[in-house]
């Protein structure tokens, strides 16, 4: 979609630092990270959110599940622990409509991120 961001970051017209990547799956770091690790984990196809993902294409979803996990192991968070989060919509605080999984972690995160 040529509006939006996430999109213009895999077609490369927007930079970021990739920490991970395969043929379906793009890892950047967040540009304002919320916590000492904070990447952001996206399918390079376009769904607007993780409930729409799940219901088109439940494979993807799974390797987007998978290469958040591998980018834990890689930043050295699976041991300590780490927050996975998935905002959806409007009431659930999402701003870029391009399904993406926060990897948070590298400091005790508290109970819950608001
Ligand atoms: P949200 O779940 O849609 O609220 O998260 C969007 C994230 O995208 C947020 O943490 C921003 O800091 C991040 N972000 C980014 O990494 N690069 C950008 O150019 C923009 C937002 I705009």
């Amino acid at each position: 979609m040529d509006d939006c961001l996430f999109c213009r970051i895999v077609a490369g017209e927007i930079p970021a630092t990739t920490v991970h990547e395969t043929p379906a799956i793009l890892a950047f770091r967040d540009i304002d990270p919320k916590a000492p690790v904070h990447v952001l984990v996206i399918p390079k196809d376009h769904h607007a959110d993780v409930a729409s993902l799940a219901l088109a294409d439940a494979g993807l979803a799974g390797e987007l599940l998978a290469a958040a996990a591998a980018v834990a192991e890689a930043e050295g968070l699976r041991g300590d622990g780490f927050r996975l989060l998935f905002n959806t919509g409007g009431h659930g605080g999402q701003e870029v409509a391009h399904v993406h999984a926060h990897v948070l972690g590298g400091a005790p995160l508290g109970p819950m991120l608001c």
